[in-house]
């Protein structure tokens, strides 16, 4: 199945006129456009990242249920509201305890390291789990373009909030912008993911176009949509759901069936789309990706969430 298959409708018809229509009638088309449809990424290696013995979810369930606040808090809201978000011109503003401090435009972004698919397995805090082909590279391939400082211990990342485009912290019931943060360590580990696409193309605007995170062994709050800053910082940073509920949600939020949420026993998850009803598992600690165990030796997993 492609992508183009699953996109919203409007958005796959109005790419057919897109590209039908003549050099042009294309420049003007592209300013009318109601939304940004994905387009194909070149140049992908495949994928060395490949959980064994799963299925890849499929994009209608990837794309279509999903956490984005910024544009409702309904599973179904990211993939009807994000349609008009704008990602383009998009940068990102890299800074704090860094000898070399820069801004980069998404498409100095995409040429930082060869794109490479990541199959990963994804965990959301609320229970459900799917397995997921992004594209992207390690994050730490960009972190070291700054060269950070003696005093860099974590990295703070912020996502974009345009009141005009999202919902009031109001009726998302957060404070915006969404933050997060990472150790440093966890930060340049090989399996941090900066990402720009999903099966193939550029990433669909629900899940956090143009530029996001993922972590794939912490839960699905932690790999932050939409990226405008990040700041390498000497204390802790405020994370949000952190900082919306802290009996619930740790700094650190490693995937952990021991360590349950006030309200979700963390021990299972349902398995979407995978064919079978109620697909039922057993949670793994760390998702599965026991290579980031060390990262946490002598820590108590149990206090430290
Ligand atoms: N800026 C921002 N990033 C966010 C969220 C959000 O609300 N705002 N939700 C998080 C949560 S809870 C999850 S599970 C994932 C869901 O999106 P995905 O399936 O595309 O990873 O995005 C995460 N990143
Ligand atoms: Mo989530």
């Amino acid at each position: 199945m492609r992508y183009s298959d699953v996109t919203p409708k409007q958005v796959y018809l109005n790419r057919r006129r897109f590209l039908s229509a003549g050099a042009a009638a294309a420049a003007a088309l592209t300013a009318s456009l109601p939304s940004r449809a994905t387009t194909k990424l070149d140049g992908v290696q495949p994928t060395s990242y490949k959980p064994a013995g799963e299925a890849v979810t499929s994009p209608d369930i990837i794309t279509g249920y999903n956490n984005f606040y910024e544009f409702g808090t309904g599973k179904d809201e990211p993939a009807k509201r994000a349609r008009n978000f704008k990602t383009s011109p998009w940068s990102i503003q890299i800074g704090g305890e860094v000898m070399a401090p820069k801004t980069l435009e998404y498409d100095a972004i995409l040429k930082i390291a060869p794109l490479e698919e990541r199959i990963y397995r994804h965990r959301c805090v609320e229970g459900w789990s799917i397995v997921v082909p992004w594209i992207g590279f390690p994050l730490s391939a960009l972190l070291k373009q700054v060269q950070p400082t003696a005093k860099a211990k974590y990295v703070a990342f912020e996502s974009l909030y345009d009141r005009k485009q999202m919902i009031s912290e109001g009726a998302a019931g957060i404070r915006f912008p969404y933050v997060e943060g990472l150790r440093l360590d966890e930060a340049m580990h090989p399996l941090t993911l900066l990402t720009v696409g999903l099966y193939g193309e550029t990433l669909p605007n629900q899940n956090g176009a143009p530029v996001r995170l993922v972590l794939p062994w912490k839960y699905g709050f932690k790999s932050i949509k939409s990226i405008i800053k990040i700041t390498f910082v000497e204390k802790q940073p405020v994370t949000t759901w952190s900082r919306e509920w802290p009996e619930a949600y740790g700094f650190y939020s490693n995937v952990n069936p021991m360590r349950d949420h006030p309200r979700f026993s963390q021990a299972t998850e349902h398995r979407l789309g995978s064919g079978r009803l109620n697909d039922l598992r057993n949670t793994l600690l760390f998702n599965g990706y026991s290579e980031v165990a060390s990262l946490y030796t002598g820590m108590n997993l149990i206090r430290d969430y």
